[in-house]
């Protein structure tokens, strides 16, 4: 297996510390299966030298962000500078660094070996406060619910599509999307795409320091903090507005998997 042109793409926020130890992990694994690999760095107004630390990494494009708009619609406009590439294969992974090189060629393989449109990375060995807990419980039953079928990590952002298929889901989604990845999972098995699921490990953020996270840090808060019961509020109705309820524009999207890049139909 040898794929011609991988990219790779990553939102990033305040992630200078651990970012290009991040990409030279994901390059040596990769290399012995891609003729070449580029990463597209979107980079959301970091305040800390994050681009500057990717400044002279031959096969490391930044696209900066004009103003901070968090993950969601970092990593659209990520997948958008990706896309425009034309690669072979398109992987997302967050800038955080929360996987392991090593886990990288088993998605590229699954992608290859099964023919599948789009692999998911699922996540196993998180260390999540509760309330992070009881939310991810809450999303993925909405999404068995609402689809008829389990997805084991709704919203995972280690995925490896085909690029029509990423270019597709990417031009389905509102561009300041809190959660696309949970409107791709569902978008997904409403378009009978076919989608395979490895295991990769979680591991902590790369970076020592603290900015980087949405969530607030470590399983010993004992409330969920103020910004993500806000957040959580506004996701889900994004989620009712966008992907479930019976008027929601991606309810009736067909996606056409063989279709030239970018097709949908309503
Ligand atoms: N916090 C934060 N992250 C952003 C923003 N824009 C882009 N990101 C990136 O989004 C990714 C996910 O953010 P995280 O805060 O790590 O969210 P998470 O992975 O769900 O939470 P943790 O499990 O705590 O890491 C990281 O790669 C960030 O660099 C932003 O405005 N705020
Ligand atoms: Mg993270």
């Amino acid at each position: 297996m040898s794929i011609p042109h991988l990219v790779v793409v990553m939102p990033a926020f305040n992630e200078a510390e651990g970012i290009a130890g991040f990409i030279d992990e994901i390059r040596d694994c990769v290399t012995p299966l891609v003729e070449r690999v580029t990463f597209v760095v979107a980079d959301d107004q970091s305040t800390d030298g994050t681009a500057a630390a990717l400044a002279d990494i031959t096969d490391v494009q930044v696209e900066r962000q004009a103003v901070n708009r968090g993950h969601g619609p970092t990593a659209l406009a990520a997948y958008r500078a990706g896309l425009a590439l034309s690669p072979d294969v398109l992987v997302h992974v967050d800038g955080d660094g929360q996987f392991l090189g090593t886990d990288f060629p088993v998605l590229l393989r699954a992608l290859a070996s099964s023919d599948a449109d789009v692999v998911h990375g699922v996540r196993g060995g998180r260390t999540d406060p509760w309330y992070r807990k009881v939310l991810t419980g809450c999303v993925r039953l909405l999404v068995a619910l609402a689809s008829g079928r389990g997805v084991p990590d709704v919203n995972t952002p280690l995925r490896a599509y085909r690029p029509e298929v990423a270019q597709a889901l990417v031009s389905a989604v509102p561009d300041e999307s809190l959660v696309p990845h949970v409107h791709f999972s569902l978008a997904e098995v409403h378009s009978g795409f076919t989608v395979r699921y490895v295991r990769v490990r979680s591991i902590p953020r790369r970076g020592a320091s603290t900015t980087g996270t949405m969530w607030g840090r470590g399983p010993r808060i004992a409330l969920p903090p103020a910004r993500l019961r806000t957040f959580a509020v506004e996701a889900l109705g994004e989620v009712w507005r966008t992907s479930l309820s019976p008027t929601a524009p991606l309810r009736g999207i067909h996606l056409i998997p063989d279709a030239p890049a970018g097709a949908a139909k309503p």
